[in-house]
């Protein structure tokens, strides 16, 4: 289990209590698929990819990336969600895990953006922990 400090956690829930889920999920996978673009290929059902403001825009991308950030949050609160979730990503989809660090990247230039200076250092190191642990678990099946 990892530890999360209440210095930590405080800095996660300042965040998290503020964040758009809907906006930041939606736009780090939009970003995710445009700049990594064979991540596509997971997302067929998604139809057709032409274009960044056709991904953007596409309804069904942004409820996945809703539901994507959406469970990130869980992982402070609940550290077991993953495991379901790691077992679904490998043995299922076979996502292969370095795209669960590319995302977790993308994650924190979007929050970095959207919250600019008071996403200060010491919250974005804790970010970065949040993302690599969160990366870590869905990896877990695959080892
Ligand atoms: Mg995954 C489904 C979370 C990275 C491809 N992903 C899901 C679901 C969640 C989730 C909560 C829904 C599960 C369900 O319906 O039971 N994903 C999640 C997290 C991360 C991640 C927290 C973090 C790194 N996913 C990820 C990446 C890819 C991917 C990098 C592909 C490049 N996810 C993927 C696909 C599905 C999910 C194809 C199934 C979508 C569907 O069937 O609607």
């Amino acid at each position: 289990m990892v530890h999360w400090s209440a210095e930590e956690k405080q800095l996660i829930a300042g965040v998290w209590g503020k964040v758009n889920v809907e906006e930041c999920g939606a736009e780090a996978l939009a970003r995710l698929l445009i700049v990594y673009p064979w991540t596509q290929r997971f997302f067929a059902y998604f139809g057709n990819p032409s274009s960044p403001t056709a991904i953007i825009g596409n309804p069904k991308v942004r409820a996945h990336g809703k539901k994507v950030l959406t469970s990130f949050g869980e992982a402070v609160k609940n550290q077991a969600t993953h495991a379901k979730l790691s077992e679904l990503h490998c043995e299922k989809l076979h996502v292969d895990p370095e795209n669960f660090r590319l995302l977790g990247d993308i994650l924190i230039i979007v929050l970095a953006a959207h919250f600019g200076k008071e996403f200060t250092p010491a919250c974005q190191a804790t970010w970065q922990k949040l993302v690599g642990v969160v990366a870590h678990a869905l990896a877990y099946k695959y080892h």
